[in-house]
Formats: structure tokens, sequence, C-alpha cells
């Protein structure tokens, strides 16, 4: 059993972990747009995984026996400058859930709610991946140069990634 403030700043969370996934769908489109393949398959990927994040949220909150709710979300934006500034956009952003994690994992310490304290756990560790490949990618652009060569060179790079859902996530999708 969750408490009642837990259980709403989880569902909260959850409904950001859908925000994500619909921002990082609306980054593929706009890398379509730029003729970015790779780039357009590297969010695609991103996107399918905070799907797995949002559903992990879903499952945990069912499975204590809570009535989810999906809430309004926000308009995503869908106009960038350039791959630089996705990326950048993605860093912040990933920077702000990993905050959001943390304060969900300093709520369930305070609260004594060990079974929450757990769940997030994967969270916490998944923050640092996330922004780690966020700053790779930013500053190989940087390297190789934000123009036609190095944005072509890490295109194709981002080309290469395949969605592999960690083992036990639950795959809706
Ligand atoms: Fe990108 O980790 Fe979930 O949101």
């Amino acid at each position: 059993m969750i408490s009642k403030k837990m259980s709403d700043a989880l569902n909260t969370h959850m409904n950001l972990e859908l925000y994500s996934a619909h921002l990082y769908l609306s980054m593929s489109s706009s890398a379509n747009t730029m003729g970015l393949k790779g780039a357009a398959n590297w969010f695609t990927v991103q996107y399918r995984e905070e799907m797995t994040h949002f559903f992990k949220f879903y499952t945990y909150l069912v499975d204590q026996g809570e009535n989810i709710a999906l809430l309004a979300s926000k308009a995503v934006p869908n106009k960038y400058k350039s791959l630089l500034d996705m990326l950048e956009q993605t860093l912040k952003h990933e920077q702000l859930i990993t905050k959001c994690i943390n304060e969900l994992s300093e709520q369930a310490v305070q609260e004594k709610d060990h079974a929450t304290q757990i769940f997030l756990q994967w969270f916490v560790t998944e923050q640092i991946e996330e922004e780690n490949n966020d700053r790779d990618l930013i500053a190989k652009l940087k390297l190789v140069g934000d123009n036609g060569h190095g944005i072509l060179m890490i295109d194709g790079e981002m080309g290469q990634r395949v969605f592999t859902p960690a083992p036990g996530t639950p795959v809706m999708i």
C-alpha cells in the first residue's frame, strides 16, 4: 500500500514520462524534415524507451491497486534550429526528469515507503545513462563541427541505435 500523496506524485510523473515520449516522437519527425534519417531513428528509439518508462509507472501504480489518471498534456514543441538544438533540448529535459526522480525518491525515503524506493532505484540509475548519452552526442557534434560534415557523421551514428527494452520491462507498444 502506498500513501495518497505518494500515489499522486507517481501519477504526475507517469504523465511526464508520456510527455517525454511525445517530445521525442516530435523530435524524430523534425529530424526527418531536416533530412536526418539517423537522428530520426535515434529519437524514435528514445520515444519507445520513454513509453516503457511510462508503462513501468503505470504497472507499478496498478499493482498497488491505484486507479491511474491520464492528465491533459501540454503541446510538445516541433520546431528546432538544428540537430545540436534538439540534443541540447533533450539533455535539458532529461536533467528535469532526473530532478523529478530524485524528488520522488526523497519523498519515498521520508515516508519510509520501501517498495517505492526500490521501484525508483531503476530510474535513478537509468537517468545517469540518459544524461550521459546526450552529453556524449553533444560533445561529439561539437568536436567534429556543427556543420554539414559533422552533422552527417553524427547522423550516421544515431542511425545505428536499436530499441532494446531492459529485461522485465512491460512492453505494451
Ligand atoms: Fe528519458 O527518461 Fe524517462 O523520461
